[in-house]
C-alpha cells in the first residue's frame, strides 16, 4: 500500500481537499462501548428514530445514526476503524456491520495500531487511536461520548487513558460530554491542564459529567455558540499548532441521570473491578456495562442521547470553521 495502512475514503478526501466540514467518529464505542445485542425494548430516547429498528444491534444503529446526524447538519462523517489491517478514515456500511457483530474485533488504542494492522486485524479505534487517524488525514473535528482520562485509584494502577496524551499532540477539536463519570474527573482536568489542552465549555461553565449531565467542577473557558467555539480553536491553533482542544457539551438535561447517578456507583465499581481482576483496556468497557445494568438501562439512554448531540455540535463547529476559513 502506497500510504501504508492508512486508507481515506474518497468522499472524505474530497471534502477535505475542498475545505468542506468533516467530522471524525470513533468506533471503540461501537465494538466495546455499547451493547452488541439488539435492545429488547428500544431505549425511549430513540424509540421513534428510523435508524433504530427492532432486532438491529444497538451499537450498529447508533453508528449509523451518528453519521446521519453529521450529514443532516452539513458535515461529512468519517468513522475511523481498523478493517483487515487498514486504518480506515470513512467506513462503509459493510465495515460498520462487521465491527458491530464481530465478537473478535479488538479495541485499538494508539499502541495497538501498528501490531493490529500488521496482523490484518479488525478493531474499533478509541479516542486516542482515532486522533492518530485525524492527524494523518488532516481532520480537525471529532465527536465522541466521553473521553478516557484518569481512573479512580490511579495511584495504585497508573491507569491513565492514552486519550490524554493523544489530545496533547494532535491538533483536533474533540467534542465530548466531558470525560466518563466513572473516572476521577478532578484528576482528569488536572492532567489536561498539565498537558496544555484547553477544556472549553459549550454554553456551560462546568466540566460535564458524561451521562450524569452538567457537573460541578469549574472550567476556565466557555463559549456560547459553535461559531465561537470555532473561533476559539482557530486562536488556539495559531499559537499552539500541534495541541488538541476538548470542547465540552453536557448531556441534554432531559436524558441525563440524576446528578451523582453513575459517579455514585463508580467508587464501588472501581473497587469491584480491582477485586475481580479486571485490568488494562477491559476496565472501561466493564465499568460502562456495569453502570448500564445497575441503572436499569438509564445510563444507556443518556449515553445515546449525548453521543447524538455531540455529533450534531461537532458538525456545527466544523461548518462554522469551514466558513471562517473560506
Ligand atoms: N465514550 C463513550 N463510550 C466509550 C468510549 C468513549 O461514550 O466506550 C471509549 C472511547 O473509545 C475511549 C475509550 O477512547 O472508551 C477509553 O478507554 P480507556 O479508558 O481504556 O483508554
Ligand atoms: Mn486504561
Amino acid at each position: 500500500m502506497a500510504n501504508g495502512p492508512l486508507l481515506i475514503a474518497d468522499e472524505v478526501r474530497d471534502a477535505l481537499a475542498h475545505g468542506r466540514p468533516v467530522v471524525a467518529l470513533e468506533s471503540a464505542v461501537l465494538t466495546h462501548g455499547l451493547p452488541r445485542e439488539p435492545a429488547t425494548g428500544l431505549p425511549p430516547v430513540v424509540a421513534h428514530q428510523p435508524d433504530f429498528a427492532r432486532g438491529v444491534p444497538l451499537n450498529l444503529s447508533l453508528s449509523i445514526a451518528m453519521e446521519r446526524v453529521v450529514r443532516t447538519h452539513g458535515g461529512v462523517p468519517a468513522t475511523v476503524a481498523v478493517i483487515d489491517g487498514a486504518l480506515k478514515v470513512g467506513c462503509t456500511r459493510g465495515d460498520l456491520e462487521r465491527l458491530a457483530t464481530d465478537r473478535d474485533a479488538r479495541k485499538a488504542s494508539v499502541r495497538d495500531l501498528g501490531p493490529l494492522c500488521a496482523a490484518r486485524s479488525c478493531a474499533g479505534t478509541t479516542v486516542s487511536a482515532t486522533l492518530v487517524a485525524c492527524g494523518l488525514a488532516g481532520i480537525r473535528h471529532f465527536a465522541t461520548g466521553g473521553i478516557g482520562g484518569v481512573h479512580r485509584g490511579f495511584a495504585q494502577t497508573l491507569d491513565l487513558s492514552a486519550d490524554l496524551g493523544a489530545l496533547a499532540r494532535t491538533p483536533v477539536c474533540v467534542i465530548s460530554s466531558g470525560a466518563k463519570s466513572i473516572l476521577d474527573l478532578k484528576a482528569t482536568l488536572e492532567a489536561l491542564e498539565c498537558l496544555g489542552v484547553p477544556v472549553i465549555g459549550l454554553a456551560t461553565d462546568t466540566f460535564p459529567e458524561f451521562t450524569d449531565g452538567a457537573g460541578s467542577l469549574p472550567l476556565h473557558a466557555t463559549v456560547a455558540t459553535p461559531h465561537d467555539a470555532a473561533r476559539a480553536c482557530r486562536a488556539h491553533w495559531s499559537l499552539l499548532p500541534s495541541v488538541g482542544v476538548l470542547l465540552a457539551n453536557p448531556c441534554p438535561a432531559v436524558h441525563a441521570l440524576d446528578h451523582g447517578g453513575s459517579s455514585i456507583l463508580a467508587d464501588e465499581l472501581a473497587a469491584e473491578a480491582m477485586a475481580a481482576g479486571i485490568e488494562g483496556n477491559l476496565v472501561t468497557p466493564w465499568l460502562l456495562a456495569q453502570v448500564a445494568a445497575r441503572t436499569k438501562g438509564q445510563s444507556l439512554d443518556a449515553n445515546i442521547a449525548l453521543l447524538l448531540d455531540n455529533a450534531r455540535c461537532a458538525a456545527l463547529v466544523a461548518d462554522a470553521a469551514s466558513r471562517d476559513a473560506g
